[in-house]
C-alpha cells in the first residue's frame, strides 16, 4: 500500500490559548480539540497530520524549513504573524510544498491590519472565517490537491 502523504499543521502564536478568551471571535474549540478533529478527518481522507503550535517566530521558520523533503504540504494558521512575517513568507516560498492558509475569524471582516497577509503569497488557497471548520476544509482541499499532483 502507498504510503499516506504527511500533511503538517502549523498554529502561530497565542492559538494555544484558544477556548479560553474571545469565544466570540475564535469559538470555544481549544487548541488540543482541533487538532484531535484533524487527526481524525486526515485518517478518513488517507493523511498522516503533524500538529505543531509555537509563539515564536523564529521556530515556525525551522519548522518550515525542515519540512522541504519531509512533508507533502503544509496547512498553517499563522496567527498575528500573518500580517506581519517576511521571515514566514520566505521561509514557505523556499518550501516549495502546497499551503493552505487557514484563519478562524473572516480576517477582511475585523481591523485593517489584518486584511493584509504576507503568507497568501505563498498559499494556493486561503480558507478563513468558517472557525475550527476551516481546518477541516483546509485538510480536505490539501487531499485533493495532493491526489492531482500525483495524477500529474
Ligand atoms: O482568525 C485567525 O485565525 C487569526 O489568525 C487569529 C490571530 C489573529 O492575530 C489573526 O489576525 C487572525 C490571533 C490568535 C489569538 O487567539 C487567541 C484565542 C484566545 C485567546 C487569546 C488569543
Amino acid at each position: 500500500m502507498a504510503k499516506a502523504p504527511k500533511v503538517l499543521i502549523l498554529n502561530g502564536p497565542n492559538l494555544n490559548m484558544l477556548g479560553t478568551r474571545q469565544p466570540e471571535v475564535y469559538g470555544t474549540a481549544t487548541l488540543d480539540d482541533i487538532d484531535a478533529a484533524c487527526r481524525a478527518r486526515a485518517e478518513e481522507l488517507g493523511l498522516e497530520v503533524e500538529c505543531r503550535q509555537s509563539n515564536g517566530e523564529g521556530e515556525l521558520v525551522g519548522w518550515i524549513q525542515q519540512a522541504r523533503g519531509a512533508a507533502d504540504g503544509i496547512i498553517m494558521n499563522p496567527g498575528a504573524y500573518t500580517h506581519t512575517s517576511v521571515a514566514i513568507l520566505d521561509a514557505l516560498l523556499a518550501a516549495d510544498l502546497p499551503l493552505i492558509e487557514v484563519h478562524l475569524s473572516n480576517i477582511h471582516k475585523r481591523e485593517d491590519f489584518r486584511h493584509h497577509s504576507f503568507v497568501s503569497k505563498a498559499a494556493q488557497g486561503v480558507i478563513c472565517g468558517f472557525g475550527a471548520r476551516g481546518y477541516l476544509m483546509a485538510l480536505e482541499a490539501m487531499a485533493a490537491t495532493l491526489v492531482e499532483s500525483q495524477e500529474a
